[in-house]
């Protein structure tokens, strides 16, 4: 029987994740750390919560040996154009929280999912069909913490057998929990912005592409290479994992079939522009889907379907 730890359960991976997992391994086997507010409604009767910052390695030990947890998912983090301005803190989460999950890991035996992102690629990357394997010299803080998040994983694998595994997100779409600083949020804000009538002013310009995924598939793909067969892994991390690649204006184009007269203007953000210029286009997944059978679920036409209903019940029952 699992019993798993979510460092970072209120974010927006997180606060999604925690009832998915509840619902395969139960409720009490699932604990849940948080650092900040928000907390979605129940959260406290859902099943066990304790507080952690991921930068103190003893409040990570005191959880896992307190609830003999053999499972920590690791999603601490600070997203790439926050740390772009605060590079100090985009290191200390992204570099210490995750080095204390490995000590902990080792110490403890227990498997380590910490996610990777498309932003640990840079502007010498293959742009299209991004391989599995290629040149990684990102530009941003937030990609060289997602490099060296890879290799130390990797590290700590080779010489002490510990469990790691990891993706490399692109954007991630939801309706539950908003993003927080990243490049890619644009293609959730913009979502809110139509239902509401209002108008969207998009940070980066037509015709940048990037990676994209619902978080249904998101949680999937966790989850999933959490359970693989680890004789199938040829890789553990990152595995590159997407389901679309569009521009503002394909998102627009998806958006405006259901509100054709929403209106999306450019209001090119400088540092964003910048990001999203380094990153790919569209990586290539075929080593996810061979190693251990990702398939995502959701294109840009089904997700864009499932976030207007979803949020429009939402937003409509707050009004
Ligand atoms: C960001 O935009 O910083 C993140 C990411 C792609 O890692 N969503």
């Amino acid at each position: 029987m699992k019993k798993i730890l979510i460092i970072g359960s209120t974010g927006q991976i997180g606060s999604e994740l925690s009832v998915r997992v509840r619902s395969i391994y139960g409720d009490n086997n699932v604990v849940c750390g948080y650092y900040a507010p928000p907390f979605p409604e129940g959260f406290f009767e859902a099943g066990p919560a304790i507080k952690i910052d991921a930068q103190q390695i003893k409040q990570i030990a005191d959880a896992v040996r307190k609830y003999d947890i053999d499972t920590i998912y690791n999603l601490a983090a600070i997203l790439s154009a926050t740390a772009e301005k605060n590079p100090k803190l985009g290191w200390d989460v992204g570099v210490g929280s995750l080095m204390n999950c490995l000590d902990v890991a080792r110490d403890y035996k227990c498997g380590l999912f910490t996610p990777s992102s498309i932003g640990a690629f840079g502007p010498n990357t293959p742009k299209d069909n991004t391989p599995q394997d290629t040149i990684q010299r990102p530009t941003t803080v937030y990609g060289i913490t997602k490099v060296l998040g890879e290799l130390v994983s990797d590290y700590y694998f080779e010489h002490w057998q510990v469990n790691t595994r990891s993706v490399r997100f692109p954007g991630l779409i939801s309706n539950v929990t908003l993003p927080g600083g990243g490049t890619t949020d644009y293609a959730v804000e913009i979502f809110y912005k139509a239902v509401k009538g209002e108008v969207f002013e998009c940070p980066v310009k037509a015709g940048t592409f990037m990676d994209m995924m619902y978080m249904p598939d998101a949680l999937d793909a966790m989850i999933h290479l959490m359970e693989a067969n680890p004789e199938k892994l040829i890789h553990r991390n990152s595995f590159n994992v997407t389901a679309m690649s569009f521009d503002p204006e394909m998102l627009y184009a998806a958006i405006k079939k259901y509100y054709p007269n929403f209106k999306m203007v450019y209001n090119i953000d400088p540092l964003k522009q910048a990001i999203a210029d380094s990153w790919p286009n569209k990586l290539d997944d075929s080593c996810a889907r061979k190693e251990w059978g990702w398939q995502p679920h959701y294109d840009l036409d089904k997700m864009t379907a499932d976030m207007i209903s979803k949020l429009s019940g939402k937003l409509s029952s707050r009004a």
